[in-house]
């Protein structure tokens, strides 16, 4: 921390940093240097010796103070006064709700504490704010447990099941490369500190691939867009390996060391040339064939695959069939070669996971488990043998799931239920918190304590409170403390401090060093598979165990080929992919942001729209048969013939008729992962 005086027209400023990090579900987990004057923040800046932060921010984080000084902030407790979802309350004081909400949860605890549902996700992805005290609290109570499944599970359980754990390149690494395939990633939208290195490697001569249906701006900033028909990933992988194969471009010496299966999938590969493949993904045969020979040839030759592509029916095995490549060519061999999805794996030996959330708590109790992406069917589910007891109580932080979970309309009527009982952790009246029984004011990142691994390089980050709560806000660490203290809970680990649960919450990194300059490299090996040393039982990728099916059987769920009916009535692949200046639905209030991203739109190609009778800029009507959602129509060729894109999340206040894009998506899960496939829903777009 540095301090310095000046002074401003006459008035003394007190003025240090302190240092931060981005709390948000990103890849890049930015290490911040936050000014704060006379108490107040006054920048948020990015740390320019922190090599993946580089001292740059996205426009978001850099406005970071707008959200936390934000006029419609919630400064104090609130009770429901309203019917449910009408966001009608009055304030009350931390007593009073904390001593009623525990009351409540003792009344149901003492029936069944599995009627309990705690339901966060990553809104924070701090390890003290988003999973420590809240997970010894309902481990305690013995509360049902979440799945937390709603972004990344089948991406991130098939490539466990492919090295062995979330892990790949280095990010540093991509500025070695001589191709990079960015596959299923808006990297410039959502993953702007990988894009800097894919731009170093670009100025060294490093061919950019973009592979994604929508022409985004990273897509126009590539040398060639692939522009494939979602869901359709793992066909492009087999034509790819069919083409390595018949090109001998593979890698035998690092197949014989380092791979299991490769016999299997070698014949799975065999039966999908080019001309095939290329037909599920509605492009030509002859793409196939040259990317081919360029991945082949390109030494190094990295992939930077992100979640967008596992967002449908085939979603794990495509994800396994793209983790297989760098594996057949041996590009894992050299620096700046190999590819990365997730790197939260890494940090699995350096987390403190057992003592921070304290499973333990649980004792011989094996509570049932609600995944979070069928949480609109199952709020509506009534007690059975098979399901366990109706939820009666849900206690939500970190998300906001009326907003982003799928099938809005059942999550809506689920959320509408009289007979539920919902506290809503939050910074903001949300769409989720409107039907709250009491919204707790949360601090944000600012105004609190963390410790943060990332999914997207390889740096543990710290965070300092930099100002006061602001208002009557608390972390959610003293929310649960709170709790507990009235639920009667005793051990010890109900009292830890947030000072206390930071110095638990990680082994084996310098604590001193983190705490000087706010971040630390993890000790990883420089090229991490060189000589395989993979993260599975034997060593060896995983190519093709027992139960692994390729996208012949796997194809979307909604697809003319899968589902010609359904495909007559609502022929048009819908995905809603991130908007650039959102997070999420976070920011979505914030006005700055919200007036760059306009309001909620759907791409639709010159064509479709053409044979629709629709113009640019008309209100459309977007539905089938789980819902409608009328949004402005932009005609544009970002999208491709036959798919459209509902770019989100808004906050469903927002929309034209208090609906986003989740009204048309589907609850049906992921081939591996038990995922959404918010990606994979047939819709019709009509004039109103
Ligand atoms: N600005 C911003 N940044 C974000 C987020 C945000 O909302 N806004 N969200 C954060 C979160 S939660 C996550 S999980 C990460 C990653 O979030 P991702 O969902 O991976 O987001 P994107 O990087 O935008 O990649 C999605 C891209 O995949 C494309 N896509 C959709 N379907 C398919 C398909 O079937 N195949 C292929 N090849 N591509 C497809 C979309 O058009 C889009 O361009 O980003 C994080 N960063
Ligand atoms: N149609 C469609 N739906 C999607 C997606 C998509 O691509 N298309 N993407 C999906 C993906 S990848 C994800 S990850 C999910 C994400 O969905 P969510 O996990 O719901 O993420 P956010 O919408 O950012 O909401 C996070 C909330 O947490 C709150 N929050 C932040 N920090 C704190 C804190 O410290 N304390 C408390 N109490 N609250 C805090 C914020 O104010 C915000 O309202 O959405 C999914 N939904
Ligand atoms: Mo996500």
């Amino acid at each position: 921390m540095s301090q310095t005086t000046s002074t401003r027209a006459a008035i003394p400023v007190v003025s240090h940093t302190v240092r931060g990090a981005c709390p948000h579900d990103c890849p890049d987990t930015c290490a911040l240097r936050i000014t704060v004057e006379n108490g107040r923040v006054v920048r948020v800046a990015g740390d320019p010796d922190h090599p993946p932060t580089h001292g740059a921010l996205c426009t978001k984080v850099s406005r970071y103070a707008e959200r936390t000084y934000h006029p419609e902030r919630v400064l104090t407790p609130l009770k429901r006064v309203g019917p449910k979802g009408a966001g009608q309350f009055v304030p009350v004081s931390w007593d009073e709700a904390l001593d009623d909400i525990a009351a409540r949860l003792k009344s149901i605890a003492a029936r069944d504490p599995q009627a309990i549902l705690p339901y966060s996700y990553a809104g924070t992805m701090g390890m003290l704010q988003s999973e420590s005290m809240d997970r010894r609290f309902f481990h305690k109570l013995g509360a049902s447990l979440l799945d937390r499944t709603i972004c990344s599970n089948a991406g991130g359980e098939a490539l466990a099941l492919t090295y062995g754990a979330k892990v790949g390149m280095h990010l540093e690494d991509y500025a070695a490369a001589k191709l990079i395939l960015i596959w299923g990633s808006n990297s410039i939208a959502s993953n702007l500190h990988f894009w800097t290195f894919a731009q170093q490697a670009k100025r060294n001569g490093a061919r950019l691939v973009c592979i994604d249906p929508r022409r985004t701006e990273t897509a126009d900033k590539c040398h060639q867009h692939i522009a494939l028909l979602p869901g359709s990933d793992g066909a492009l992988a087999l034509g790819l390996m069919h083409q390595l194969i018949t090109l001998g471009a593979l890698d035998q010496d690092y197949i014989a060391r380092h791979v299991d299966g490769f016999e299997a999938l070698r014949e799975r590969a065999l039966a999908w040339p080019p001309e095939r493949a290329a037909r599920v993904c509605g492009i030509e045969p002859q793409v196939i064939v040259e990317l081919a020979r360029e991945y082949a040839a390109a030494k190094p030759a990295a992939i930077r695959l992100n979640y967008g592509m596992q967002r449908t029916h085939g979603g794990g095995n495509a994800v396994r069939l793209v983790a297989m490549l760098p594996c057949l060519t041996g590009a894992w061999r050299q620096r700046g070669g190999g590819l990365l999805l997730s790197a939260s794996g890494w940090f699995r030996a350096f987390r403190n996971d057992a003592a921070l959330q304290r499973p333990d708590l649980l004792g011989e109790r094996r509570p049932r488990t609600i995944n979070m992406s069928t949480i609109g069917d199952d709020l509506l589910r009534e007690a059975s043998p098979e399901f366990g007891p109706k939820v009666e109580a849900l206690v939500v932080y970190n998300t906001n799931p009326v907003a982003v979970a799928p099938d809005s309309a059942k999550v809506v009527a689920g959320f509408a239920r009289d007979d539920l009982f919902t506290v809503v952790l939050e910074h903001f009246l949300t769409d989720t918190a409107d039907f709250a029984d009491y919204v707790l004011p949360a601090t944000t990142q600012l105004e609190h304590r963390d410790v943060h691994t990332t999914y997207g390089h390889t740096y543990v980050v710290a965070n300092d409170p930099a100002i006061a709560p602001v208002g009557q806000a608390r972390p959610n660490t003293q929310v649960f403390r709170d709790l507990a203290a009235r639920m009667g809970f005793t051990e010890a680990c109900f009292a830890d401090t947030d000072e206390q649960l930071a110095a638990q919450a990680l082994r084996g990194v310098d604590l001193a060093a983190l705490r000087e300059h706010g971040w630390v490299k993890l000790p990883l090996p420089e090229v991490p598979f060189a000589d395989g040393g993979f993260v599975t039982p034997n060593g060896k990728v995983q190519v093709c165990p027992p139960g692994f099916s390729a996208p012949d059987h796997v194809v979307p769920y909604e697809s003319a080929q899968s589902a010609p009916d359904l495909a007559q009535r609502f022929p048009l692949a819908m995905i809603s992919p991130p908007a650039r200046n959102f997070l999420n639905s976070s920011f979505v209030n914030v006005k700055s942001l919200r007036d760059i991203e306009g309001e909620p739109l759907l791409e639709i190609h010159p064509d479709d729209a053409a044979a629709r009778g629709l113009t640019d800029g008309a209100v459309v009507r977007v539905h089938n048969a789980r819902g409608s959602h009328h949004c402005k129509a932009r005609v544009s060729t970002r999208a491709r013939p036959g798919v459209v894109h509902g770019l989100g999340v808004w906050w469903r206040k927002f929309g034209v008729d208090g609906t986003n894009v989740n009204e048309l998506t589907s609850q049906r899960l992921t081939d591996i992962g038990r995922a959404p496939t918010f990606y994979d829903c047939l819709v019709e777009v009509s004039a109103q």
